[in-house]
C-alpha cells in the first residue's frame, strides 16, 4: 500500500466516510462497511480529496485530455480534482460535468464547463455496479469523445452480473482502465495493521467468499 492510500483511508474513517457494520446496497446485497463521499462535505474535505484524486490519477499514469464529473456526485469530485492537479501538479486541465435537466434556453444543452471532446477522463465516488457509469458513455459516445479512464475513490472488488467484478465489465465493455484511490485489499490490509479489528476483517472475508472477485 503506498502512503497517500494509508493516509485516504485513515481520512475516510476519521470523516465517518468509511464506516463498518451492516449496510443494504443498492443491489440488495448486505455489506459489513460502506463508503458514503457525500459526507466529505466540507471546504477542507473538499481540498484534501482532491489532492487524493490527483495523487492517484499521476499515480496511475494514464493519459486524457478532459476531466469528466458525471452529475452530481461526480461534479464537486471532478472540480476538486482539476484544483488539485493545477495546485500540486502544475497540470492546469479542462474540466467539464453535465446537468441532469437539459437546458433550452440561455446557452442550452446539457454539459457546462470545458468541451467534451478528445480522451476523458470520468471521474466519480464508487462503482457497485456500473449503472451510473453507463449513462455517462452515452453521453461521451454522443460528443464523439473517446473515454480514456475512470477515476473512483473506492474499488469495492465485488462481482457484477456474472463472474468479473463490475470494474472488470466496465474495463472489458468500454475497453477502459479503471483507477481507484483504494482497493477493498488496501481497506483490509490497513485493518490488520492497525490491530483490534477482528471482526470487521471476518465479515469483510464472509462477504467476500460470497460476492467477491
Ligand atoms: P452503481 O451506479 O450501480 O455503480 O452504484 C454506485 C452507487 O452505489 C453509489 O452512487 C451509491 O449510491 C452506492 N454505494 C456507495 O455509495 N457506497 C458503497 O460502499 C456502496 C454503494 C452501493 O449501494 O453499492
Amino acid at each position: 500500500m503506498k502512503a497517500f492510500q494509508r493516509d485516504f483511508i485513515e481520512f475516510a474513517i476519521a470523516r465517518g466516510v468509511l464506516k463498518f457494520g451492516e449496510f443494504t446496497l443498492k443491489s440488495g446485497r448486505i455489506s459489513p462497511y460502506f463508503f458514503n463521499a457525500g459526507l466529505f462535505n466540507s471546504g477542507g474535505d473538499l481540498a484534501k480529496l482532491g489532492r487524493f484524486y490527483a495523487d492517484a490519477l499521476v499515480d496511475a499514469g494514464v493519459e486524457f485530455d478532459v476531466l469528466f464529473g458525471p452529475a452530481y456526485k461526480g461534479i464537486p469530485i471532478a472540480t476538486t480534482t482539476a484544483v488539485a492537479l493545477a495546485d500540486s501538479h502544475q497540470r492546469d486541465v479542462p474540466y467539464c460535468f453535465n446537468r441532469k435537466e437539459a437546458k433550452t434556453h440561455g446557452e442550452g444543452g446539457n454539459l457546462v464547463g470545458s468541451p467534451l471532446e478528445g480522451r476523458v477522463m470520468l471521474v466519480d465516488d464508487v462503482i457497485t455496479a456500473g449503472t451510473a457509469i453507463r449513462e455517462s458513455m452515452a453521453l461521451i459516445e454522443q460528443q464523439q469523445a473517446s473515454l480514456s479512464g475512470v477515476l473512483i475513490a473506492l474499488d469495492r472488488q465485488e462481482r457484477g452480473k456474472g463472474e468479473l467484478s463490475a470494474i472488470q465489465e466496465v474495463e472489458r465493455d468500454f475497453n477502459t482502465t479503471v483507477i481507484s484511490i483504494v482497493a477493498l485489499a488496501d481497506v483490509v490490509a490497513y485493518l490488520q495493521e492497525k490491530g483490534g479489528h477482528n471482526a470487521d476483517i471476518d465479515a469483510i472475508n464472509t462477504y467476500r467468499e460470497n460476492y467477491g472477485i
